[in-house]
């Protein structure tokens, strides 16, 4: 306002030529001085009245110090093209000490351009695609944060107007969740007002901390574009990321897309990718996490079928999405039921919306020339509210609307869910689903995720597998499904428990959810059994046959025994001996 004032004062002074102003401070000055008789100055005195010089206000802000002080100690190129960048000396050690922290090397991030790149990874096929941003639908990126590093989020605003710019660039609402980090507040908002493009950014100020589906609620709602971009406030796209999603849309509104979301490390920045070739898309576990799986051998038939030679950049439908990364008609996004507005925290929505998505006639797919990085942190640098388990009890709510008779396989992996007390009501959900006319999660399961393993589907039994003779059952000790380990025993307990869930299917695998049992290949004793991550196509595992209670390995004949066993993970087969008890097991479920 000083500044604006002090300018009119200049203005007006050279017009009526009454008051003369001091040119630095643009002050008025006393009259005492106003004809004191002037002294040459060495600099050109002549022109200073016809230049129009820049008019520096009074007083600096102190978030100007603060910004100054902030681009001094970023240093350009560095980490450019998204390589690794390591720091040393006490830097370093600064560095490691807020990882610690915050699960992000904040030190680094300081010294990283705003406007660092992060390369073009895209599959090579794509830069022949040309769109015209004059016929393509606008987007509004809702970027939502809560205590984010200052740093990350400035660079998550710079990425995204430098590489989704082309025209298509409606707006960019950042939602602050009740951060409660100064550096996110003024100072935040005097950067957007005096360093970034006018009118292009806003920042919507929640009171107290919604939770982020909720955030994502309040920033959808005063969005104008046609399409919201949803970004979680930790990414850098890839140059011309999109365009290819609102060209996508344009041809189908109710496709609802994700690009291929590339890794930034969280302690060296470092841009990684799988290659423009492969890329994965989300699954589901039973537990009502989500999880990254392989693009399914049907798909790519129909990817082919779809895009012929351009297969590799076709948009590929995707069981699930991740859930911080998307793009969905404005519109649509509200006709389909935008969130469930009483899931709190972190967590579910992503599962709940892809699962809505599908089953009320959308899509979800991701497109191949679409990359957006995103830093993966190895833990949340934040509480829950109330520090309440939001994914498990928001994971509850949708299960309870969305899958049916299936629920009863996720409370079977989520048995602490079932009778909490804080699942709330969702009567409102199962009304948006009849009004939709959703289909059944069969249906999905059938139709758009066949691929996805039913424990107790096309299976010739499932349940626990108890040893005949005793109190000991199959476990999975808890091992990591995505690496082999030994199949385990251990106390059976009182109702089946997730750990000790598996099946026989109908082809004669012996599995639970990821992993399918095999025998650990030796030419003598111990021959050990194996959970190895299952094929995609069933058949290929390795059989196993269920006959007068012993579990009988196909291919080397011999038989599931408790006698050698030393210590719990230690199952292994031997001759079959119909006489033994130590050969025998039940496969039983209430
Ligand atoms: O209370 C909160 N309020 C918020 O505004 C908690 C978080 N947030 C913000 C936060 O600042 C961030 O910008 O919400 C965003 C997501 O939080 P993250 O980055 O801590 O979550 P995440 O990346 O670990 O989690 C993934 O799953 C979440 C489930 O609720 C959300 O859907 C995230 O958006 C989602 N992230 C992605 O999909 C990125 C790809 C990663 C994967 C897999
Ligand atoms: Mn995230």
């Amino acid at each position: 306002v000083f500044v604006l004032v002090a300018l009119c004062f200049i203005l007006y002074s050279k017009v009526v030529n009454q008051v003369d102003v001091d040119l630095v401070s643009g002050r008025p000055v006393a009259a005492a001085f106003r004809h004191r008789p002037q002294v040459p100055v060495p600099h050109q005195e002549a022109d200073i009245d016809n230049e129009i010089l820049p008019i520096p206000p009074a007083t600096k802000s102190p978030y100007d110090l603060s910004i100054e002080l902030d681009l001094k100690k970023q240093q350009p190129g560095l980490g450019d093209n998204g390589v690794a960048v390591t720091l040393t000396g006490t830097a370093k050690a600064r560095g490691d000490k807020i990882y610690k922290k915050i699960a992000l090397n904040e030190e680094l991030s300081e010294q990283l351009s705003y406007n660092r790149t992060v390369g073009d990874h895209r599959n090579p096929l794509c830069l022949k695609q040309k769109f015209d941003s004059n016929t393509l639908p606008s987007a509004s990126v809702v970027i939502i944060f809560y205590n984010e590093p200052y740093s990350v989020l400035v660079r998550t605003v710079h990425s995204t107007l430098n590489t989704c710019n082309g025209g298509v660039l409606q707006e960019i609402i950042l939602v602050d969740d009740g951060s409660t980090n100064p550096e996110l507040g003024g100072k935040l908002d005097y950067y957007i007002r005096t360093r970034l493009p006018k009118g292009k950014v806003t920042v919507l100020r929640l009171k107290n901390r919604l939770g982020l589906i909720r955030a994502r609620l309040a920033g959808a709602r005063i969005a104008t574009g046609d399409v919201l971009i949803f970004l979680d406030a930790h990414c850098e796209g890839n140059i011309g990321w999109c365009e290819p999603l609102l060209h996508r849309i344009k041809e189908s509104r109710t496709s609802v897309l994700v690009p291929i979301i590339d890794v930034i490390d969280a302690s060296d920045f470092q841009y990684s990718t799988n290659g423009y070739k492969s890329f994965q898309v989300g699954g589901f576990q039973w537990s009502g996490h989500f999880d990254w799986v392989n693009v399914p051998e049907r798909e790519k038939q129909r990817q082919k079928r779809e895009c012929k030679e351009e297969r590799e950049i076709c948009p590929a439908y995707s069981p699930t999405m991740a859930g911080g990364l998307f793009a969905i008609d404005r519109r649509y996004f509200w006709e389909v039921g935008s969130y469930d507005e009483q899931m709190d925290g972190w967590g579910g929505e992503n599962l709940e919306m892809s699962f809505r998505i599908w089953q009320c006639g959308g899509t979800i797919e991701t497109i191949p020339c679409s990359r957006v990085g995103h830093v993966f942190r190895d833990f949340h640098p934040y509480k829950f509210p109330n520090d309440r388990d939001t994914h498990g009890i928001n994971t509850a709510r949708m299960a309870l609307v969305w899958m049916d008779e299936y629920i009863n396989i996720f409370f079977l992996n989520r048995p602490d869910l079932k009778f909490h007390a804080d699942i709330g009501d969702v009567t409102h959900r199962v009304m948006l689903r009849k009004k939709l006319r959703c289909k059944s999660f069969s249906w999905y399961l059938e139709n758009i995720y066949p691929e996805k393993f039913v424990p107790t589907k096309n299976v010739i039994a499932w349940g626990k597998i108890k040893a005949a003779h005793g109190v000991l059952c199959f476990d999975d000790l808890l091992q990591n499904n995505e690496k082999p380990y030994n199949l385990g025993l251990y106390a059976c307990g009182k109702s089946l428990q997730k750990s000790q869930l598996f099946s026989l299917t109908k082809n004669y695998v012996l599995r639970n959810e990821l992993s399918c049992a095999t025998v650990q290949h030796s030419d003598s004793p111990p021959f050990r059994v194996v959970m190895v991550p299952c094929l995609e196509n069933e058949e290929y595992n390795e059989q196993w046959r269920y006959s007068d209670q012993q579990l009988i390995h196909t291919r080397t004949g011999m038989c599931i025994d408790i006698r050698g066993q030393k210590g719990m993970d230690d199952v292994q087969v031997a001759p079959c001996d119909s006489n033994s008890e130590t050969q025998r097991w039940l496969i039983e479920h209430d």
